[in-house]
C-alpha cells in the first residue's frame, strides 16, 4: 500500500469493501475465495498494523430474481430479502469475517442517499429520459424486465431460458425466441415504456484517464476494461418497470432503480453511517464526505463484476463529483470445485454453512488463503489437496511446532542466557526480526496466498531449528552448556509462537486466538500489533498457560464423505 507511513502520528483510514451479496441464497465457498476471506485478511492485517480500518457489507436486495423468487414463496419480498439478510451474516461471521457493518441495500440510509445520488446525475445532465420497447404481460398486468421472460435461445436454440442470460451458452439473448412470461406462461406483448438512461458514454475519457493513472489497479483487467473503452460505451438504462427497487424520486409509479444503480452506492452510505453509528460524523454532509474523501478505498471483487466496478461504479461518481474513486479494486478468479465449475442446480457446490459444520472454519481459511492468488486466474477447491495441505502445512508443520514448543515451555519455564546464543540462535532471532515486514509488504501488495506461504516457510524454519537443538533432551542433561542451550531454544521458539500468533490472526483467527491463549499473554490477540510480531514478546519468567494441540487431523473418511455428496440430488 503506497499511502502508508509507518512514521506518522496520524492514524490512516482504510475503507475495504466486499461486494454485495444477493440476498436470495446460501454463501457458497465460491463467494468467500474470491472476494470476502481476501478482503478480511486485509481488513484484519490493516487494523494490526494500527490502521482505522473498516470492513463494509450489506445484502443487495432488489432486483427481478429476488421478486420472483419472494413471489414464489409466497413471500413479500422485504421478508424474504430479510430472511438471506440474517442467514448470510450469520455464517459469514461463523467464519470470522469481521464485517464492521453489514448493513442492506433496502434499508432507508441506502435508498435516500440513491435517491440524492440520481437527483444529482439527473441535473447534471447525465441521466435522460428515452422510451423503450419492452415485454408487457396482459394477463399479469405488468412489464417483464429481464427473468421475468423465459424463451428459446436464439444462439444455441436451448428452450426455457431467461431473456438477460441463457445458461445453456452463456450469452444474453435479448432477443428471445417464443417469449412467455415466466409468471403465467403465456405470451406477452409489446410496449413502450419511458425510461431513465445513464450517460455513461460520456465519459470515457475521463475513465481512461483514471485507469492510467491509477497505479494500484491490476494491469490485466485495466488492459481489458480499456479495451471496452475502445470498442465504446454504451448508455445504460437504469429503469425497471417493477415495484421491488428504490423508486425513482422524479417519477413514481411502477418504476424503480436497476439494482446496479443503487448497489455499489451503498458501500458509501453503508461507511457513512457506520461513521455517525461510532460519532465520526454528524449528520450533516460535508463531514461525512471528508470522511469518505479521506479514508483508502479498496473494493474487493471476482473477476464477474469488473465491467460494473472499473465503468459504472467511477463513471457513476466521477459524475457526482462529491465521493472520490476507489483507491484499489482487488479483483479474483472463480473458485471451481473438483475441477469442475460450480453449480448449484446440479449440487455440485458446497455452501459454507455446511463447511463449517464438518470443519474448523480456520481450516477453510488457511487452504482458500493459501491457493488463491492476486490475478483473475480460475483456482480450484480439491478435497484431497484440501486435506493434505491442511494436515501437512498447518498441522504438522505450524500446529506441530507450536505445541512442542509450549509443551517445553510449560514444563521447564521460560529462561535465557544470551550470553550463550549460538549461530543458531542467533539466525533464529534474525528470523523474527525479519518476519512481519516480509509477510507484512506481501500482504499489502495484495499478495495473500504468498504472505501466508512465508508464513509456513518460518514455522518450518523453527521447527527444524527446533529438531536440530533437541532441547528436550538437551534440558534434562547434566551438562551446564547442554541445558543452556535447551533454555534458549525455548524461549527464543516460545517467542517464534507468540510471533506466529500475530502473523497468523488475519489468516485463522481463531486459532491465533487459541494460541495466544495457551501463551497466556495479555489481552486478545485481535488487539495485537502487527509490529510485535517481529519483538520478543514473552519475557524471562513468563509462566504459559494450559497447552493442547490446536487441531485435529482430517481423515480419509471425512473426505471420501464429502466428495460421495457432490453431484447428488439431495430431496
Ligand atoms: N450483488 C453480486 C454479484 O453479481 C452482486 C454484487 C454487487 S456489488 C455492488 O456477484
Ligand atoms: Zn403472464
Amino acid at each position: 500500500m503506497n499511502n502508508s507511513s509507518n512514521n506518522s502520528n496520524e492514524r490512516k483510514r482504510v475503507i475495504v469493501t466486499s461486494a454485495l451479496p444477493y440476498a436470495n441464497g446460501e454463501i457458497h465457498l465460491g463467494h468467500v475465495a474470491s472476494t470476502y476471506l481476501p478482503a478480511d485478511i486485509m481488513t484484519r492485517y490493516l487494523r494490526l498494523k494500527g490502521y482505522e480500518a473498516y470492513h463494509v457489507c450489506a445484502s443487495d436486495d432488489f432486483g427481478t430474481p429476488i421478486l420472483i423468487k419472494a413471489e414464489q414463496e409466497g413471500k413479500s419480498p422485504e421478508e424474504y430479502v430479510k430472511h438471506w439478510h440474517d442467514r448470510d451474516e450469520q455464517d459469514f461471521r461463523a467464519f470470522g469475517i469481521s464485517f464492521d457493518i453489514f448493513h442492506s441495500t433496502s434499508s432507508k440510509e441506502n435508498v435516500e442517499f440513491v435517491q440524492r445520488f440520481f437527483l444529482s446525475l439527473y441535473s447534471k445532465g447525465y441521466i435522460y429520459e428515452r422510451e423503450v420497447v419492452q415485454y408487457y404481460c396482459p394477463y399479469d398486468k405488468k412489464f417483464l424486465p429481464d427473468r421475468y421472460v423465459i424463451g428459446r435461445c436464439p444462439y444455441c436454440n436451448a428452450d426455457n431460458q431467461y431473456s438477460d442470460s441463457c445458461e445453456n451458452c452463456g450469452r444474453v439473448p435479448e432477443q428471445i425466441l417464443e417469449p412467455k412470461c415466466a409468471i403465467c406462461k403465456r405470451e406477452p406483448v409489446k410496449r413502450a415504456s419511458i425510461h431513465y438512461f445513464f450517460r455513461l458514454s460520456a465519459f470515457a475519457d475521463r475513465l481512461k484517464e483514471w485507469l492510467n493513472t491509477n497505479g494500484n489497479l491490476q494491469q490485466d483487467v485495466k488492459n481489458y476494461v480499456l479495451r471496452w473503452i475502445e470498442q465504446g460505451l454504451q448508455d445504460w438504462d437504469i429503469t425497471r418497470d417493477i415495484t421491488w427497487g428504490v423508486r425513482i424520486p422524479i417519477d413514481g409509479e411502477g418504476k424503480v432503480l436497476y439494482g446496479w444503480f443503487d448497489n455499489h452506492l451503498c458501500y458509501i452510505s453503508t461507511a457513512l453511517l457506520l461513521a455517525r453509528m461510532n460519532g465520526l460524523v454528524d449528520d450533516d454532509n460535508d463531514n461525512a464526505r471528508e470522511f469518505w474523501n479521506s479514508s483508502i478505498i479498496y473494493h474487493f471483487i471476482g473477476k464477474d463484476i469488473v465491467y460494473h466496478h472499473y465503468l459504472f461504479l467511477p463513471a457513476m461518481r466521477l459524475g457526482d463529483g462529491n465521493y472520490k474513486l476507489p483507491d484499489y479494486i482487488p479483483t479474483r478468479g472463480h473458485l471451481m470445485l473438483q475441477g469442475q465449475k460450480i453449480s448449484k442446480s446440479r449440487n455440485w457446490y458446497i455452501s459454507l454453512r455446511e463447511f463449517i459444520n464438518a470443519f474448523n472454519p480456520d481450516y477453510l481459511r488457511f487452504y482458500l488463503a493459501l491457493i488463491t492468488p492476486y490475478s483473475q486466474e480460475d483456482l480450484n477447491f480439491d478435497w484431497d489437496e484440501f486435506a493434505s495441505r491442511v494436515n501437512t502445512e498447518l498441522i504438522d508443520n505450524i500446529g506441530n511446532f507450536i505445541n512442542r514448543a509450549l509443551n517445553l515451555a510449560k514444563r521447564y519455564g521460560v529462561s535465557t542466557i544470551p550470553t550463550q546464543y549460538d549461530d543458531g540462535d542467533r539466525e533464529s532471532i534474525n528470523a523474527i526480526k525479519h518476519i512481519a515486514q516480509d509477510v507484512g509488504s506481501l500482504i499489502e501488495r495484495n499478495e495473500i496466498d504468498k504472505g501466508l506461504r512465508r508464513i509456513v516457510a518460518f514455522a518450518s524454519y523453527f521447527n527444524q531449528y527446533f529438531q536440530n537443538k533437541e532441547p528436550w533432551a538437551k534440558v534434562k542433561s547434566q551438562s551446564k552448556d547442554d541445558k543452556a542451550s535447551a533454555h534458549n531454544c525455548i524461549y527464543i521458539s516460545v517467542n517464534a509462537v507468540a510471533s506466529l500468533a500475530v502473523l497468523l490472526e488475519p489468516y485463522i483467527p481463531f486459532s491465533a486466538e487459541r494460541i495466544w491463549e495457551q501463551l497466556k499473554m495479555q489481552g486478545s490477540i485481535h488487539e495485537q500489533r502487527w509490529d510485535d510480531a517481529s519483538r520478543l514478546m514473552v519475557r524471562e519468567g513468563h509462566i504459559v498457560g494450559d497447552v493442547k494441540p490446536l487441531f485435529k487431523k482430517i481423515s480419509r473418511e471425512e473426505i471420501e464423505a464429502q466428495k460421495s455428496r457432490l453431484g447428488k440430488h439431495i430431496a
